[in-house]
């Protein structure tokens, strides 16, 4: 048995009970894709992940990529080569790829289902594997032409990378100094150094696809006057796709990290090993950032997913443990030197912290499946009766609560699956200091947290005039209105609302800030002071909210009369939520207390005082 341990029941109970995925597939939007086909590929892949995708997990964390100068290139170990290719093997880089492309169209919400599958079991793999995924995004904005090279990338499975970081342009894509001059044959040369550049090279694909963020000469500062470059590594022949002569783009380091150490971080130069690094512009338009942020919405719930699957695999293993270790008496008899030793799932502060991570890893779960809900539209009307407009802009909102809260809470709670462990948790007989390693990037690539703060309260909310916030607000308002739980879950809804007004209160007070620094500049770094907490704040109430959804579904389900393995389930689900609803939800009032006394006190503070 590898490390990683899955939770079908839950993504089960999720999709189809709570989700009704079912009758997204009876749209026909997917084709033949019915809910025993979806079924039978969950667990294809709980299989694989469980298995062989597994299997290299610490491998690989212990024999790392190796890097040789000479030839510029990155050598994966064996063992992840071999999980790598059961992966792809089984056709799993395809799923949710447009048909022209060779893919498997699917619905968002079982994409990412089965993607956190894949990610809770070797996160690098899926990320190697993601050059179809890319292929699409170029194939959208590619021109004809560029549509074919695209489709000929995904089906020949060539790996892809996207390129925005500099040594000086980190959160600041917009200081980017990597340039692109024109030629006359309508290509472009760039040049410059990237860095921190995700599986910019390795030897488990013929070719690699870079998107990479440059400037053309006498472009505009900041991320506006960014193009968006296509540069294979080989090039090759634009219609059988048959391999070519090197091009200019080398990778001259790899970095020695923290965790996710098989997923190679390289430094990526153009033009400056003697060979040109030639480019096509992407579309034939110079739009270069919003055609990244195509790449970049998906590679953020990606992180948030990855991060969510990690915690979830944790708790399971910390349970596991915990039933296990045999440890102290029960509390009640701690003074009877005598009394029968139990396992520590006996002992209150192991039952809170398992209680916490349980709540975070299933609410986590039922945020980012709400979340890809809206990235379709038959589910998004089934699921919010959004429309169009309003889907697009519910996920648009979510994101940076599934990437920044996910990868945050993440973190936080994988540390009470490793304290359930005791000193065994810190030991690598146990999976769970890797997890901790390997999740920890979650909250720095792909914008740090405070960049997810701030694009979501300035970009998601301000920028939206609060509409989708208001959509999602008033779905928590009907259920709190309702008769949920038929008079069970009466005090949970009431904690509910006081955490939804809290919210309310917390986005106005900022709302305010925001118009004060029409009079008073320095307003503004109360907003920057509040926005992390704000984030935090929506995702617990998003948490709360869904657990208690699934609270009443359970409920339900339990009058209709179950099985003992589903009643357990079930009970677990009205546990939980009725846990979260009593020890996080009423957090929130003390935050909405901070954010209201927000002043400048920091922020006048010399920095020789810090
Ligand atoms: C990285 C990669 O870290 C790590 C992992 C790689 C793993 C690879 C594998 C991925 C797999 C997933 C892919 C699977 C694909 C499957 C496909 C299946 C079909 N939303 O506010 P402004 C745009 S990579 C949308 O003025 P500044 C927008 O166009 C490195 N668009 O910003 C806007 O114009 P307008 C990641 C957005 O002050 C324009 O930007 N690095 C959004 O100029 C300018 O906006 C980072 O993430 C948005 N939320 O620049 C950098 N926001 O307003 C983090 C902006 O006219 N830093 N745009 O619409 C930031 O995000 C900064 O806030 C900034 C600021 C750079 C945007
Ligand atoms: P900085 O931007 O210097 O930030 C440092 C600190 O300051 C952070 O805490 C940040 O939150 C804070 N900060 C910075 N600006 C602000 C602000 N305006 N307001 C508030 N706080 C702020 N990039 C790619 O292009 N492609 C990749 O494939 C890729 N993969 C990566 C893989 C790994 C393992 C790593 C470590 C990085 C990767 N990156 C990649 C780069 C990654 O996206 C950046 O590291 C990230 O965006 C942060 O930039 P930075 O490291 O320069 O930190």
């Amino acid at each position: 048995m590898g490390h990683y341990k899955s939770n079908l029941r839950d993504l089960h109970f999720n999709l189809f009970e709570l989700f009704q995925l079912e009758e997204v597939l009876a749209s026909g939007d997917f084709g033949d894709l019915d809910k025993e086909t979806a079924i039978d590929m969950l667990r294809e892949v709980k299989n694989l992940a469980e298995g062989p995708l597994a299997e290299s997990f610490a491998d690989a964390d212990r024999n790392p990529p190796v890097f040789n100068p000479e030839d510029h290139s990155v050598t994966v170990p064996e063992s992840f080569k071999k999980s790598y290719k059961t992966m792809v093997d089984g056709g799993w880089d395809k799923l949710g790829i447009d048909e022209e492309l060779g893919g498997l169209p699917a619905p968002r919400s079982l994409y990412w289902a089965i993607g956190e599958l894949l990610l809770g079991a070797n996160p690098a793999a899926f990320m190697y594997a993601a050059g179809a995924g890319f292929s699409n995004i170029f194939y959208n904005n590619g021109t004809d032409e560029q549509k074919k090279w695209a489709t000929i990338s995904a089906e020949r499975g060539w790996g892809a990378t996207m390129v925005l970081t500099e040594p000086d342009a980190g959160s600041d894509v917009g200081a980017a100094r990597t340039k692109a001059v024109k030629q006359d044959d309508g290509t472009w040369h760039i040049d410059g150094v990237k860095r921190f550049i995700t599986s910019a090279d390795q030897d488990m694909t013929e070719n690699i696809i870079h998107l990479v963020l440059a400037r053309p000469e006498g472009a505009r500062p900041g991320t506006k006057g960014l193009s968006l470059f296509f540069v294979p590594k080989f090039h090759f022949d634009h219609e059988t796709g048959e391999l070519g002569e090197r091009n200019g783009v080398f990778v001259t380091n790899v970095e020695h990290k923290m965790g996710l150490k098989v997923s190679a971080t390289c430094e990526l130069t153009f033009g400056q090993h003697g060979v040109p690094a030639q480019g096509w512009l992407v579309g034939e338009v110079h739009d270069g950032i919003a055609q990244m942020f195509d790449v970049i919405e998906h590679a953020r719930m990606m992180v948030g997913t990855k991060a969510i699957a990690t915690l979830s695999t944790g708790y399971l293993n910390a349970l596991e443990y915990a039933k296990e270790r045999i440890q102290g008496a029960d509390m009640t008899q701690m003074t009877d030197k005598a009394a029968p030793r139990v396992s520590i799932t006996h002992h209150p502060d192991v039952r809170r912290s398992l209680m916490m991570q349980k709540a975070y890893s299933e609410g986590l779960r039922a945020v980012y499946l709400y979340t890809a809900s809206h990235q379709d539209l038959a589910a998004a009307k089934l699921v919010s009766g959004a429309d169009k407009e309003m889907a697009f802009r519910v996920n648009d909102l979510l994101l940076p609560i599934v990437k920044g809260v996910g990868s945050e809470r993440a973190s936080e709670q994988l540390i009470g699956s490793l304290q359930t462990l005791g000193g065994s948790g810190f030991l690598q007989d146990y999976p769970i200091e890797q997890y901790i390693r390997d999740a920890k990037i979650d909250s720095l690539y792909e914008g740090t947290t405070a960049i997810q703060a701030q694009d979501f309260f300035f970009r998601k909310i301000i920028r939206d005039k609060g509409q989708a916030l208001a959509h999602v607000a008033g779905q928590i308002s009907t259920f709190i209105e309702s008769e949920a739980g038929n008079g069970r879950l009466k005090t949970e809804r009431a904690l509910l609302k006081t955490a939804l007004d809290d919210v309310q209160g917390m986005a106005a007070t900022l709302t305010g800030f925001l118009m004060g620094a029409q009079e008073q500049p320095s307003e503004l770094y109360k907003v920057g002071l509040g926005s992390v907490r704000f984030l935090m704040a929506v995702g617990d109430l998003m948490i709360g909210w869904l657990l208690l959804r699934q609270a009443e579904v359970a409920l339900n389900a339990l009058d209709a009369g179950t099985s003992d393995a589903d009643t357990a389930f079930y009970n677990g689900k009205i546990g939980v939520a009725t846990f979260f609803a009593k020890n996080v939800l009423p957090e929130l009032t003390a935050t909405r207390g901070i954010v209201e006394k927000i002043d400048n006190d920091v922020m006048e503070l010399d920095e020789a005082s810090f």
